[in-house]
Formats: C-alpha cells, sequence, structure tokens
C-alpha cells in the first residue's frame, strides 16, 4: 500500500499547507466468472492489498475542486458545476462520482484531494474502481456522514464508469473494491446482488500474476461490442418467448441459445455460448474449492481462458503465449483475468513449480517479445476504509 506520509507530504505541498483524511480502496483479482457480471451471473474476485491511496479535505468553495494526481505530476481544478466536467481522464472519476453522489443527495461541494497508487494502471487490476471506490468513501465521509450504503457506493462507481468515461462495465470491480475482505475471496451472484465470502488458503499452492504489459484499455473499445452483443441475445430469446421474463444471459437456458443461433449470427452465438459457459463455471469452481479439489478450479481456469480467447475474442497474443507457458510448465491453472485486450494471466500455481514457472515465463517471454512480463504475488486484502 502507498505510504500515507507520502500522500500527505503532496497534498500539503500542492494545497494550502494544512492536512486532511486520508482514504484507501484496493484493486482486484478474480479467480474466475469474467464478463459474467453484466450477464447478471457469478463471479469470484477479492481485493489485492495494492490500491489508490487519497488526501481530502472540504476546502470551503461552493464547487470547486482542486485535484492532484501525484504519480502523473498533474494538477487540474475544475467545478462541479460545469455539466462538461474536466477532460483529463483522471479527474473524470473524480468528477463523476461526487455528480453521483450528489444525485444520491449527499450535498458535496468543494474539495482539495492528492492521490497516488501502487496498483498497476491498465494491468487488468481495476485501478479505475480503486479510485472511484476511494474518491466515494472520501465524499462520504466529508459530505455524506458515512450514510451512502457500501452497494450505494460500488453504485455510483459504476454509473461514473457510464456516465462519465465510456465504458458500460458491470459491478464486479467496484463491488470487490468496496467489499474486499483480507484473506477471502468473494462469490457475487450480480443478479440478486448476494453474495458470500470464501477464505481463501490453498494449500501447496499460490495465486500469481503474469503482467503482458499490452496496456489494457476498456474505453471506447470492443468490451461494449461484447455487451451489445450478449444484450442481442437476450433480445432475440425474449422475442421467442413472450411469455418468459429474460434480462440478462443469466435468465437464458443453452436450448433457448440453440434456437436463436441462426438469427443472431456467429458472433453474437459465440460470445453468449462463452457467458453460459462461465456461468457454469463459476459455480463448479465453488464446488471444488470446498471439496479442496484445486486440479479442479485449474482445470476450469484453462477453460476460461479458451472461451476468453476463442469465442469471447478478448485475448491477444501476448496472454495466450503466457497460457501456453504456464500449460507446458504443468501450471495448475492460467487464465487471462479481467476485461481482456491485454493485462495480466491469473495462474493458480502449486508451490514447489512456482519458482521454474515464473524464471521460464520471464526467460521465454522475454526471448518472444524483448521484455519480461512483470510478476505479483497475489495478496488478498481488505476494502475502502478511511485510513486517518
Ligand atoms: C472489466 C469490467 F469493468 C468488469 O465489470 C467486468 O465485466 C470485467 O471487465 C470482465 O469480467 O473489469
Amino acid at each position: 500500500m502507498i505510504d500515507i506520509e507520502f500522500v500527505r507530504s503532496r497534498f500539503i505541498k500542492h494545497f494550502d499547507g494544512q492536512t486532511g483524511n486520508v482514504y484507501t480502496s484496493p484493486g482486484r483479482i478474480n479467480l474466475i466468472g469474467e464478463h459474467t457480471d453484466y450477464n447478471g451471473g457469478f463471479v469470484f474476485p477479492g481485493a489485492v492489498d495494492k490500491g489508490i491511496t487519497a488526501e481530502m479535505r472540504v476546502n470551503g468553495t461552493e464547487d470547486t475542486v482542486m485535484a492532484y494526481a501525484i504519480d502523473l505530476k498533474d494538477r487540474v481544478d475544475f467545478h462541479l458545476n460545469d455539466p462538461a466536467g474536466p477532460k483529463a481522464s483522471w479527474a473524470r472519476y473524480i468528477y463523476g462520482i461526487a455528480k453521483e453522489f450528489q444525485k444520491l443527495g449527499v450535498p458535496v461541494k468543494g474539495f482539495n484531494i492528492a492521490f497516488a497508487g501502487d496498483v498497476p494502471l491498465g494491468a487488468g487490476m481495476s485501478s479505475s474502481a480503486a479510485m472511484e471506490s476511494c474518491f466515494a468513501c472520501g465524499l462520504n465521509d466529508l459530505f455524506g456522514d458515512n450514510k451512502v450504503s457500501q452497494w450505494d457506493m460500488v453504485l455510483a462507481g459504476q454509473a461514473t464508469e457510464h456516465n462519465y468515461c465510456g465504458v458500460n462495465c458491470g459491478i464486479m470491480d467496484q463491488f470487490a473494491s468496496v467489499f474486499g475482505k483480507a484473506g477471502c475471496l468473494m462469490r457475487l451472484d450480480c443478479r440478486s446482488r448476494e453474495f458470500e465470502y470464501f477464505p481463501f488458503k490453498p494449500d501447496g499452492y499460490r495465486l500469481v500474476l503474469l503482467d503482458s504489459v499490452v496496456k489494457h484499455q476498456l474505453a471506447g473499445s470492443p468490451y461494449n461490442d461484447r455487451r451489445n452483443s450478449c444484450e442481442n441475445v437476450v433480445k432475440h430469446i425474449a422475442a421467442k418467448h413472450p411469455e418468459g421474463k429474460f434480462e440478462t444471459l443469466r435468465d437464458c437456458t443453452w436450448e433457448q441459445l440453440e434456437e436463436v443461433k441462426a438469427e443472431v449470427g456467429d458472433e453474437d452465438y459465440m460470445r453468449a455460448k462463452f457467458v453460459l459457459g462461465e456461468k457454469d463455471r463459476v459455480l463448479a469452481v465453488c464446488d471444488a474449492l470446498n471439496e479442496g479439489d484445486y486440479e479442479k478450479v485449474g482445470e476450469m481456469m484453462y477453460k476460461t481462458h479458451e472461451g476468453l480467447s476463442k469465442d469471447y475474442e478478448v485475448s491477444c497474443v501476448e496472454l495466450d503465449y503466457l497460457n501456453d507457458i504456464a500449460k507446458e510448465c504443468g501450471v495448475t491453472g492460467s487464465r487471462i483475468m479481467g476485461g481482456g485486450f491485454g493485462g495480466c494471466t491469473i495462474n493458480l500455481v502449486r508451490n514447489d513449480l512456482y519458482k521454474k514457472f515464473v524464471e521460464t515465463a520471464k526467460q521465454k517471454f522475454n526471448e518472444k517479445y524483448g521484455h519480461e512480463p512483470k510478476v505479483y504475488d497475489v495478496v488478498i486484502g481488505d476494502g475502502s476504509r478511511r485510513l486517518c
């Protein structure tokens, strides 16, 4: 986690010398359940020990926000009443959360903020959700009397992505960042929003992320196209079954998907096929975890990778290569993590294989792409909170 004193020293330097309150929110991993959140399915994320830390203080103005992104050395001041909001993409997360909080009735006024992060950007570990949750946590404390519920913070983060950042994401990332608990993964049903904590201490195994360093960027990307494809399939199934209630692919069966195969076209069919399979895989992984069957968990992870690569088409050659290396090394499970289009693979590795796997992956990837993948050992940490 980022050192509080580091953030504080910049906050003091760039504003009026006074200190504020400090908040932090984590990025996330996801064991399995990809692109299922906006389809009403299940996800299995956990918060990590890396995230965004912000110092914030009310500045007494009606609507002026003075913001400093420490890592980018970039200062942007903007007005909450300006309907266009700031141009800088990082500042739009602050603006978006503030506007969404105002919609909830929280009387957000001017404030100062400086923030820094140690969750890698564009690695598929949800640095943007970490920002949203961190700013939400701060605004809740400064202006909302901490009365905004955790779920409303999650939804404000998601609405920020939709309304100010151009990404029609689901709720997994913001959920994981707000609700995370050290040592636990969480199985969330994205339709009912019910969830349970799953203590995750795989005996004899560990989780490691290999970052391809191909920058994953979801804004204005084919991410939204994937979501549109899924919604199109649901529309066709609903039209065929006026008696039923079909809101997302979660409500659809394999048979119903087959019925509309010809009319939705190959591409949308493949996308939906992946999602239906992924929904079942999350449940299979939960059962396997309950039985301590990590080999089964790993098998499901490889299947997810294949589906994300071939049917959902959100992989890239670098991620497929990292997956191949994992397979060759006998790694238990490996797959693309997060939205795809770059970023990391998540790998479930036996302790005795870990060293050899990481060394082989570094060497082979370097030979092919001219640089090593970055390696992040996963530590499952706590969710959004005030530090001081
Ligand atoms: C991104 C999105 F933000 C999430 O909502 C989720 O859809 C994920 O991609 C894929 O599982 O992280």
